[in-house]
Protein backbone atom coordinates (compact mmCIF):
# COMPACT_ATOMS: atom_id res chain seq x y z
CA UNK A 1 0.00 0.00 0.00
CA UNK A 2 1.58 3.71 -0.88
CA UNK A 3 2.27 5.10 1.41
CA UNK A 4 -0.11 8.35 2.72
CA UNK A 5 2.23 11.73 2.88
CA UNK A 6 1.58 13.90 6.13
CA UNK A 7 1.00 17.23 5.31
CA UNK A 8 0.45 19.66 8.66
CA UNK A 9 -3.19 19.92 9.09
CA UNK A 10 -2.62 23.42 9.31
CA UNK A 11 -1.12 23.94 5.84
CA UNK A 12 -4.33 24.17 3.34
CA UNK A 13 -3.14 26.10 0.25
CA UNK A 14 0.11 26.24 -1.60
CA UNK A 15 2.18 29.07 -1.39
CA UNK A 16 3.87 31.45 -3.61
CA UNK A 17 7.53 30.85 -3.94
CA UNK A 18 10.53 31.02 -6.72
CA UNK A 19 11.98 27.93 -6.88
CA UNK A 20 14.32 27.01 -5.00
CA UNK A 21 13.12 29.82 -2.07
CA UNK A 22 14.09 28.48 1.24
CA UNK A 23 10.75 29.66 2.95
CA UNK A 24 8.21 26.78 2.45
CA UNK A 25 11.07 24.59 3.76
CA UNK A 26 11.00 26.37 7.12
CA UNK A 27 7.58 27.09 7.20
CA UNK A 28 6.80 23.43 6.58
CA UNK A 29 8.96 22.78 9.93
CA UNK A 30 7.14 25.18 11.95
CA UNK A 31 3.45 23.62 11.28
CA UNK A 32 5.28 20.07 11.77
CA UNK A 33 6.64 21.11 15.32
CA UNK A 34 3.41 22.85 16.21
CA UNK A 35 1.40 19.93 15.50
CA UNK A 36 3.60 17.71 17.71
CA UNK A 37 3.81 19.66 20.66
CA UNK A 38 0.11 20.17 20.07
CA UNK A 39 -0.38 24.12 19.43
CA UNK A 40 -1.27 24.33 16.27
CA UNK A 41 -4.68 25.46 17.14
CA UNK A 42 -2.98 28.21 19.91
CA UNK A 43 -0.46 29.71 17.84
CA UNK A 44 -0.58 33.11 16.41
CA UNK A 45 1.97 34.28 13.52
CA UNK A 46 2.89 38.08 13.63
CA UNK A 47 3.99 37.85 10.36
CA UNK A 48 6.53 40.11 9.17
CA UNK A 49 6.48 42.10 5.28
CA UNK A 50 8.35 40.40 2.51
CA UNK A 51 8.17 37.20 1.07
CA UNK A 52 7.84 35.71 5.19
CA UNK A 53 4.40 37.37 4.34
CA UNK A 54 3.32 34.28 2.45
CA UNK A 55 3.24 32.60 5.24
CA UNK A 56 -0.27 34.09 5.88
CA UNK A 57 -2.00 32.94 2.11
CA UNK A 58 -1.04 29.28 3.53
CA UNK A 59 -1.89 28.28 6.63
CA UNK A 60 -5.35 27.77 9.15
CA UNK A 61 -3.72 29.36 11.81
CA UNK A 62 -4.24 32.94 13.27
CA UNK A 63 -1.72 35.24 12.11
CA UNK A 64 -1.66 39.21 12.00
CA UNK A 65 0.01 41.18 8.98
CA UNK A 66 2.35 43.17 10.71
CA UNK A 67 3.86 47.31 9.78
CA UNK A 68 7.10 46.53 8.10
CA UNK A 69 9.25 45.18 11.09
CA UNK A 70 7.00 45.58 13.79
CA UNK A 71 6.72 41.47 14.43
CA UNK A 72 8.45 41.51 17.49
CA UNK A 73 6.56 44.69 18.97
CA UNK A 74 2.82 43.43 17.70
CA UNK A 75 4.41 39.82 19.33
CA UNK A 76 5.03 41.20 22.66
CA UNK A 77 1.72 42.90 22.60
CA UNK A 78 -0.18 39.50 21.54
CA UNK A 79 2.06 37.94 24.61
CA UNK A 80 1.24 40.15 27.12
CA UNK A 81 -2.35 40.39 26.38
CA UNK A 82 -3.14 36.66 25.86
CA UNK A 83 -0.31 34.57 27.48
CA UNK A 84 -1.90 31.04 27.21
CA UNK A 85 -1.16 31.45 23.46
CA UNK A 86 1.73 30.39 21.54
CA UNK A 87 3.37 33.18 19.61
CA UNK A 88 5.48 33.11 16.58
CA UNK A 89 6.88 35.86 14.71
CA UNK A 90 8.03 34.92 10.63
CA UNK A 91 10.28 37.55 9.68
CA UNK A 92 12.92 38.27 6.68
CA UNK A 93 16.30 39.43 7.77
CA UNK A 94 15.77 43.02 6.48
CA UNK A 95 12.16 43.15 7.83
CA UNK A 96 13.17 42.01 11.29
CA UNK A 97 16.85 43.01 11.35
CA UNK A 98 17.39 46.41 9.01
CA UNK A 99 14.28 48.33 9.36
CA UNK A 100 12.50 46.61 12.37
CA UNK A 101 15.79 46.24 14.19
CA UNK A 102 14.41 48.67 16.52
CA UNK A 103 11.63 46.56 17.54
CA UNK A 104 13.66 43.18 17.12
CA UNK A 105 16.13 43.96 19.81
CA UNK A 106 13.75 45.59 22.30
CA UNK A 107 11.72 42.01 22.59
CA UNK A 108 15.11 40.25 22.90
CA UNK A 109 16.61 42.90 25.64
CA UNK A 110 13.24 42.23 27.86
CA UNK A 111 13.22 38.50 27.60
CA UNK A 112 9.48 39.10 26.04
CA UNK A 113 8.57 35.28 26.12
CA UNK A 114 7.98 35.27 22.27
CA UNK A 115 9.61 33.02 19.77
CA UNK A 116 10.91 34.86 16.90
CA UNK A 117 12.00 33.32 13.46
CA UNK A 118 13.93 35.44 11.15
CA UNK A 119 15.03 33.77 7.76
CA UNK A 120 18.11 35.77 6.51
CA UNK A 121 18.58 35.11 2.72
CA UNK A 122 21.22 38.35 3.00
CA UNK A 123 18.89 40.71 1.15
CA UNK A 124 15.81 41.86 0.85
CA UNK A 125 14.03 39.54 -1.51
CA UNK A 126 10.39 40.67 -2.31
CA UNK A 127 11.71 44.01 -3.46
CA UNK A 128 14.35 42.98 -5.59
CA UNK A 129 16.98 41.94 -4.24
CA UNK A 130 18.30 44.62 -2.55
CA UNK A 131 21.22 45.54 0.33
CA UNK A 132 20.28 44.26 4.04
CA UNK A 133 22.03 44.58 7.38
CA UNK A 134 22.75 40.76 6.27
CA UNK A 135 24.18 41.49 2.77
CA UNK A 136 27.71 39.11 2.75
CA UNK A 137 30.69 41.37 2.03
CA UNK A 138 31.47 41.91 -1.44
CA UNK A 139 27.87 40.38 -2.20
CA UNK A 140 26.49 42.45 -5.24
CA UNK A 141 22.93 43.93 -4.84
CA UNK A 142 20.51 46.01 -6.59
CA UNK A 143 21.77 49.06 -4.34
CA UNK A 144 25.35 47.30 -3.72
CA UNK A 145 26.24 47.03 -7.40
CA UNK A 146 29.64 47.10 -7.10
CA UNK A 147 29.78 44.85 -4.13
CA UNK A 148 28.87 45.48 -0.53
CA UNK A 149 31.70 48.40 0.80
CA UNK A 150 31.62 47.36 5.16
CA UNK A 151 34.16 50.37 5.18
CA UNK A 152 30.97 52.61 3.85
CA UNK A 153 27.86 50.26 5.29
CA UNK A 154 29.61 48.54 8.35
CA UNK A 155 29.63 45.17 8.29
CA UNK A 156 27.23 42.15 8.41
CA UNK A 157 25.20 42.29 11.47
CA UNK A 158 25.17 38.57 13.67
CA UNK A 159 22.12 39.24 15.39
CA UNK A 160 21.81 35.87 17.56
CA UNK A 161 25.41 36.03 18.60
CA UNK A 162 24.20 39.58 19.95
CA UNK A 163 21.10 38.29 21.24
CA UNK A 164 23.23 35.18 23.06
CA UNK A 165 25.66 36.99 24.22
CA UNK A 166 24.39 40.26 25.87
CA UNK A 167 20.73 39.80 26.91
CA UNK A 168 19.47 36.68 28.51
CA UNK A 169 17.24 34.80 26.55
CA UNK A 170 15.94 31.37 27.11
CA UNK A 171 16.99 29.78 23.49
CA UNK A 172 19.02 30.83 20.45
CA UNK A 173 20.09 29.12 17.28
CA UNK A 174 21.20 29.40 13.99
CA UNK A 175 20.15 26.53 11.12
CA UNK A 176 19.90 26.52 7.58
CA UNK A 177 18.12 24.53 4.93
CA UNK A 178 20.84 23.79 2.59
CA UNK A 179 21.10 20.03 3.18
CA UNK A 180 18.89 17.22 4.34
CA UNK A 181 20.91 17.20 7.52
CA UNK A 182 20.63 20.84 8.70
CA UNK A 183 17.00 20.63 7.53
CA UNK A 184 16.59 17.91 10.36
CA UNK A 185 18.92 19.74 12.58
CA UNK A 186 16.77 23.11 11.87
CA UNK A 187 13.57 21.35 12.69
CA UNK A 188 15.47 20.26 16.22
CA UNK A 189 16.13 24.24 17.28
CA UNK A 190 12.49 25.08 16.04
CA UNK A 191 11.08 22.79 18.47
CA UNK A 192 13.73 24.01 21.66
CA UNK A 193 12.64 27.24 20.74
CA UNK A 194 8.63 26.78 20.91
CA UNK A 195 9.05 24.56 23.67
CA UNK A 196 10.86 26.96 25.62
CA UNK A 197 8.04 29.28 24.82
CA UNK A 198 4.95 26.52 25.79
CA UNK A 199 6.86 26.23 29.31
CA UNK A 200 7.45 30.05 29.51
CA UNK A 201 11.39 30.25 29.64
CA UNK A 202 11.66 33.04 28.00
CA UNK A 203 12.73 35.09 25.03
CA UNK A 204 13.84 32.38 22.23
CA UNK A 205 15.26 33.02 18.72
CA UNK A 206 15.89 30.88 15.42
CA UNK A 207 17.95 32.32 12.56
CA UNK A 208 17.57 30.43 9.50
CA UNK A 209 20.45 30.73 6.88
CA UNK A 210 17.96 30.37 3.34
CA UNK A 211 18.92 30.58 -0.58
CA UNK A 212 17.31 33.10 -2.64
CA UNK A 213 18.05 32.03 -5.85
CA UNK A 214 16.30 34.74 -7.88
CA UNK A 215 18.10 37.89 -6.36
CA UNK A 216 21.50 35.84 -6.15
CA UNK A 217 21.11 35.48 -9.61
CA UNK A 218 21.97 31.55 -9.56
CA UNK A 219 20.42 28.09 -9.66
CA UNK A 220 19.04 26.82 -6.91
CA UNK A 221 21.57 24.63 -6.79
CA UNK A 222 23.55 26.78 -6.70
CA UNK A 223 22.58 28.97 -4.26
CA UNK A 224 22.11 25.81 -1.44
CA UNK A 225 26.22 25.51 -2.19
CA UNK A 226 26.65 29.13 -1.62
CA UNK A 227 25.22 28.81 1.50
CA UNK A 228 27.55 26.25 2.61
CA UNK A 229 31.11 28.15 0.85
CA UNK A 230 30.02 31.91 1.34
CA UNK A 231 27.30 32.09 4.11
CA UNK A 232 28.38 29.40 7.06
CA UNK A 233 32.08 30.52 7.35
CA UNK A 234 30.51 33.85 8.28
CA UNK A 235 27.65 32.48 10.16
CA UNK A 236 27.92 29.66 12.26
CA UNK A 237 25.52 27.13 12.63
CA UNK A 238 24.29 25.53 15.84
CA UNK A 239 22.72 26.38 19.07
CA UNK A 240 24.23 29.62 20.52
CA UNK A 241 22.37 29.37 23.92
CA UNK A 242 21.09 26.30 25.11
CA UNK A 243 17.89 25.87 27.33
CA UNK A 244 18.77 25.64 30.75
CA UNK A 245 17.35 21.71 32.33
CA UNK A 246 13.97 22.41 33.79
C1 LIG B 1 7.40 50.83 5.48
C2 LIG B 1 7.75 50.01 4.25
N1 LIG B 1 8.96 50.18 3.67
C3 LIG B 1 9.31 49.43 2.61
C4 LIG B 1 8.45 48.51 2.09
C5 LIG B 1 8.86 47.69 0.88
N2 LIG B 1 9.20 46.32 1.18
C6 LIG B 1 8.32 45.31 1.06
S1 LIG B 1 8.98 43.80 1.29
C7 LIG B 1 10.51 44.47 1.59
C8 LIG B 1 11.72 43.61 1.80
C9 LIG B 1 11.60 42.52 2.81
O1 LIG B 1 12.80 41.85 2.88
P1 LIG B 1 13.10 40.75 3.96
O2 LIG B 1 12.53 41.13 5.27
O3 LIG B 1 14.55 40.43 3.95
O4 LIG B 1 12.22 39.51 3.49
P2 LIG B 1 12.30 38.57 2.21
O5 LIG B 1 11.38 39.19 1.20
O6 LIG B 1 13.74 38.54 1.76
O7 LIG B 1 11.83 37.26 2.72
C10 LIG B 1 10.48 45.88 1.49
C11 LIG B 1 11.63 46.77 1.64
C12 LIG B 1 7.19 48.35 2.72
N3 LIG B 1 6.31 47.45 2.30
N4 LIG B 1 6.86 49.12 3.79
Amino acid sequence: MAMKRKVPEMIDKPMNFCPGCGHGIVIRLICEVLEEVGQDKNVIFPIGVGCSSNLGGGLTADRFHCPHGRASAVATGMKRVSPENIIVSYQGDGDAYSIGIAETINAAYRNEKITVITVNNTNFGMTGGQMSWTTMPNQKTTTSQLGRDCEVTGVPIKFPEMVASQFNPAYVARGSVHTPGEINKLKKYIKNAIEAQVNGEGYSLVEVLSPCPVNWGMSPIKAMERIATDLVPYYPLGELKQREAK
